[in-house]
């Protein structure tokens, strides 16, 4: 559990990535009571600095002793190095918000969207799992609807940002966009096939069922964090060639009959929720107008006519922000609010 402190000597494993990047001036940004910062990443890393407050802060290696002092580790050096390193941050003290998908499915760990479920971060036992971006948006649209109308169904496709696989597609994007522009030959290095100007229904890993692993975190982690098994999820994920923000088509299912106008009351008044739905002007969320922001943004939103009691709705969040970082910064946030 968090000690109450004025300030908290916080931490960045993974510090150079795009979602550490993000994490620092995230905690920047909203002014976290921050007595130190200090900023892991790998070995390729070492002698470089990065900037926190105005002022150049090395990056370090990590070893057993690291993490001693340190009240707040923010992980996103991917489940590998959390699987090694999080236990032994733990150990020394220091509470965990782990970005990768190590820790997430274990019954032992909450995994938390603050808008839906802060309450579970009562229960941590020193690490507490932050969800994938992809589920990050969705659940937070999800969970006010299904507190005024039980979801039995959720069908959504996904629209995901390069910037979601890390600071080597964007860079690929770039490269692949300036090689065609220039008519000259493509490398495909980060994803199986060019990125530039396609769209690839690939995210992760297949496995055995014909899903991917990005699809089936979709579902299980959506199931964890409503605290509902009975909500069924199916997903495609869908890799776009835009730089950042994650945009999603849902398609949802109730129990009982809930009007559109009804759903917009209900986002109006949600946390972290902007109803941006003025179809009569051609205004609906899109991913270069919500990059950089914070909340998730949902348009689009009309009656599901094949079905009873169905709504359909586009739904678009930065990935890097509320899907990452963000999420991550607002869980240390609750962690101070209950400190003792
Ligand atoms: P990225 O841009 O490739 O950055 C990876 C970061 O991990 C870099 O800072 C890298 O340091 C660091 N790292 C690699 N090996 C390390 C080691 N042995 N010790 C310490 N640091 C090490 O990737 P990213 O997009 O930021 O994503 C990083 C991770 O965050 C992902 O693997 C995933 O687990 C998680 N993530 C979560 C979400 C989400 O949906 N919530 C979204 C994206 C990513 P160097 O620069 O020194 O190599
Ligand atoms: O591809 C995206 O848009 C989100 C990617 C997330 C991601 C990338 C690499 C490893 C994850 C994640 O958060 O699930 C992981 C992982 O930790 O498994």
């Amino acid at each position: 559990m968090l000690k109450k402190k004025e300030k908290y000597v916080v931490a960045v494993v993974g510090a150079t990535g795009a979602v550490g990047n993000e994490m620092i001036a995230t905690l920047e940004g909203r002014k976290f009571p921050i007595e130190k910062i200090r900023l892991f990443a790998s070995e390729k890393s070492e002698g470089k600095t990065l900037q926190f407050m105005g002022e150049d802060i090395a990056v370090e290696t990590l070893n057993e002793n690291s993490f001693k002092g340190i009240d707040i580790a923010l992980f996103s050096a991917g489940a590998e190095r959390s699987k090694i390193w999080a236990p032994i941050a733990a150990n020394s003290n220091c509470v965990v918000i782990d970005n990768s998908s190590q820790w997430r499915m274990d019954p032992e760990i909450p995994l938390v969207v603050p808008e839906v479920n802060a309450h579970d971060l009562k229960w941590h036992k020193g690490i507490i799992a932050n969800p994938n971006c992809s589920t990050i948006q969705m659940v937070v649209v999800l969970k006010p609807i299904h507190d005024a109308a039980k979801i039995r169904r959720v069908v959504v496709t996904t629209f995901q940002a390069v910037s979601g696989t890390g600071m080597k597609a964007m860079d690929e994007l770039l490269q692949q966009t300036t090689a065609l522009l220039n008519f000259k030959e493509v490398k495909c290095n980060v994803y199986p096939h060019q990125i530039a100007f396609n769209v690839l229904p690939h995210i992760d890993k297949f496995l055995e069922n014909g899903y991917t692993k990005e699809e089936m975190k979709m579902v299980n982690e959506t199931k964890k964090i409503m605290g509902d098994d009975s909500i069924r999820v199916t997903a495609t994920t869908v890799r776009v060639p835009v730089f950042r923000g994650h945009s999603e088509s849902l398609n949802i299912e109730t129990d009982k009959k809930i009007t559109p106008q009804e759903v917009r009351e209900i986002l109006e008044k949600s946390p972290g929720i902007t109803v941006f739905d003025v179809v009569e002007k051609n205004l609906y969320p899109l991913p270069l107008d919500v990059a950089g922001k914070d909340d998730v943004y949902v348009g689009r939103i009309r009656n599901d006519e094949s079905i009873e009691n169905g709504i359909n709705m586009w739904i678009v969040s930065d990935n890097l922000r509320k899907g990452a970082a963000l999420n991550a910064v607002q869980i240390a946030e609750e962690l101070v609010k209950m400190a003792n």
